[in-house]
C-alpha cells in the first residue's frame, strides 16, 4: 500500500509577497499585473482578500470593486521561483520520489520514508514544519494512498491543513465531495452527469460502470475508478528515469482458479523479462497487481535480491506476494510490472547470473526474434488457452514495442457486451501511463509563459 503525499502552498504568490512585507501580513494582498485600474487578471490572492470573492483568473478591474482596500502588487516571477526551488529541495529531503506539477505543489511517494522519517502524517508535520521554519510559508497537505485522493484531501482545509485519507476510507472520504472535485470532470462532463442525478462522488460510484463505459467510452471507465478513489498513476522523481515496465491482463471471466492465476503472472512475468532483456534493462522491484470482482485494486511491491531481466525472480517474487492476497475470491484483472532499472551491463550481467542460463535466454530470445514470438514458450504455458505474452501482438518485435511505446498509438481496447472493463492485456511503461486527464499544471521551470 503506497503512501502518497500532495503538498500545495497557500496563497503562494501573495503569500511571499507577505512574508517578505510583514506590514502586509493579516491584509488583503492581490498579486498580479498593474493594479484594479489595469487589465488583467489575479493571479494569486491572500486568504484576506479572498473572503471579499476575489480568486486567481478574476479580472483585476472586477476585484479592484470587490475588496477596494487590497494591496495589488505586481507579479515577480523569478522570486516565487526561486522560493519554489526551496520547497522542492525540502520535499526532497524526505524522499527522491518527489514530482513537481505546478510551481507551488508536488507529490511525494513516502512509502519507502517510514523506516527515517515515520508513517505518512508524521512525514506530512515534519515537511510542514520544515517549510514553515526554513521558508516561512505555510502549506497544506494530503495523505493517502494514491495521487487522486492526496490532491483532493491537500485543497480541503486550506490554508495550513493535513488531511489524512486512512487506507480504505477511499471511498466514503470521497462520497460527499462535489463531482467537480474529481480529475477529469470539466463543466461538459459535470453536466452530462447531472442528467443521471450525480452531483456528488458518491452519486458516481454508485452509478453502474457498464452505463459510464456505454455513456463516455474509455473516459467512462477512468471514472467509474476515479470515483471510487482507485488511481494507479505513480509518483515519479523529476530527472530520475523512474520508468516502469508492465503487463497486465483483463480476465474474460473473473475467475479465482489457482493454476489459471499462476499461470497468467508466469506468463506476465515472462513477458515482462522479455522486454527487459531486449530494453537491456534490469529491474529491482516488481509489483503485482490484482483487482477482485467488488472492483478492490491492491499493488504489492518488492524489492529483489538484485537487479535481474529473467523470468524466475520476477515470477517468483510477484506470485509470493499475489499468494498473499488471494483467498479464494474471484479475479478481474491481473498485473505484473517491473520498474527500477539499471542497466545491464555484460561484466556484471555474467559475474551475477549462471552465464550458461543466461546463454540459453539470450539464445531464446534471438530464436524468438527471428521466427516470431510463438516460436519459443514455456512448458507451463502450452496447452493454456492463456494468452502468453508471445500471442498477443505477433507483429511487433518487443524491442520495438518497449522502447518506443509512447510514439505507437494505443491498441484498441477489446470490447465486451456491457462489461464495464473490456478483457485486455495492456502493456505499460511508466513514465508514458500518463492519466487520461493530468492535473493542470504550469510548467515548473517557465511557470510564466
Ligand atoms: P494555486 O496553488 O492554484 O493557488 P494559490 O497557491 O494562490 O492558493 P491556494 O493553493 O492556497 O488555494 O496556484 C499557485 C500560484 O500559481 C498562485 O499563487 C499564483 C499562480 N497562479 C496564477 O498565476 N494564475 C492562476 O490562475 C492560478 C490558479 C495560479
Ligand atoms: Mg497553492
Ligand atoms: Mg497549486
Amino acid at each position: 500500500m503506497a503512501t502518497i503525499l500532495h503538498v500545495d502552498l497557500d496563497a503562494f504568490f501573495a503569500a511571499v509577497e507577505q512574508r517578505d512585507r510583514p506590514e502586509l501580513r493579516g491584509r488583503p494582498v492581490i498579486v498580479g499585473g498593474g493594479g484594479p485600474n489595469q487589465r488583467g487578471v489575479v493571479s494569486a490572492a491572500s486568504y484576506e482578500a479572498r473572503r471579499f470573492g476575489v480568486h486567481s483568473a478574476m479580472p483585476l478591474q472586477r476585484a479592484g470593486r470587490l475588496c477596494p482596500n487590497a494591496v495589488f502588487l505586481p507579479v515577480d516571477g523569478a522570486k516565487y521561483q526561486s522560493v519554489s526551488r526551496e520547497v522542492m529541495a525540502i520535499l526532497r529531503r524526505f524522499t527522491p520520489l518527489v514530482e513537481p506539477i505546478s510551481i507551488d505543489e508536488a507529490f511525494l511517494d513516502v512509502t519507502g520514508s517510514a523506516a527515517l522519517f515515520g508513517d505518512g502524517p508524521t512525514v506530512a508535520a515534519r515537511i510542514k514544519a520544515a517549510v514553515r521554519d526554513e521558508v516561512g510559508l505555510t502549506i497544506s497537505v494530503g495523505v493517502a494512498t494514491t495521487k487522486l485522493v492526496a490532491k483532493i484531501a491537500s485543497d480541503l482545509r486550506k490554508p495550513d491543513g493535513l488531511v489524512v485519507v486512512p487506507p480504505g476510507d477511499e471511498a466514503a472520504f470521497l462520497a460527499p465531495l462535489p463531482i467537480a472535485r474529481l480529475w477529469g470532470v470539466g463543466e461538459q462532463t459535470a453536466a452530462a452527469l447531472r442528467e443521471y442525478g450525480v452531483r456528488t462522488i458518491g452519486d458516481l460510484a454508485a452509478l453502474p460502470a457498464d452505463l459510464l463505459v456505454r455513456r463516455f467510452g474509455k473516459h467512462g471507465a477512468a471514472l467509474a475508478e476515479r470515483a471510487r478513489g482507485i488511481d494507479a498513476d505513480r509518483v515519479v522523481g523529476l530527472g530520475d528515469p523512474a520508468k516502469s515496465i508492465g503487463h497486465e491482463h483483463t480476465f474474460d471471466v473473473d475467475t479465482s482458479d489457482r493454476e489459471t492465476l499462476e499461470r497468467t503472472l508466469l506468463a506476465m512475468a515472462d513477458g515482462v523479462a522479455g522486454r527487459l532483456r531486449s530494453s537491456g534493462l534490469r529491474a529491482a522491484t516488481v509489483t503485482v497487481k490484482i483487482r477482485d470482482s467488488t472492483f478492490r485494486t491492491i499493488t504489492r511491491q518488492r524489492s529483489l535480491p538484485e537487479p535481474t531481466d529473467l523470468t524466475e525472480p520476477i515470477y517468483r517474487a510477484v506470485l509470493d506476494l499475489a499468494r498473499r492476497e488471494l483467498r479464494g475470491q474471484r479475479i478481474r484483472l491481473l498485473g505484473v510490472t517491473a520498474s527500477h532499472f539499471g542497466e545491464s551491463d555484460q561484466l556484471a550481467l555474467f559475474a551475477a547470473d549462471d552465464p550458461r542460463r543466461r546463454r540459453v535466454v539470450e539464445a531464446a530470445d534471438a530464436v524468438r526474434r527471428r521466427f516470431g514470438e510463438r516460436a519459443m514458450t514455456r512448458a507451463r504455458l502450452i496447452g493454456s488457452r492463456l494468452p502468453t505474452p508471445f500471442e498477443r501482438d505477433p507483429g511487433t518485435a518487443p524491442e520495438r514495442r518497449g522502447a518506443h511505446a509512447a510514439d505507437a498509438p494505443a491498441r484498441p481496447r477489446k470490447r465486451s457486451a456491457g462489461g464495464a472493463e473490456a478483457p485486455t492485456d495492456r502493456d505499460t511503461l511508466g513514465d508514458t501511463d500518463a492519466p487520461d486527464d493530468p492535473p493542470a499544471t504550469l510548467d515548473i521551470e517557465r511557470p510564466f509563459d
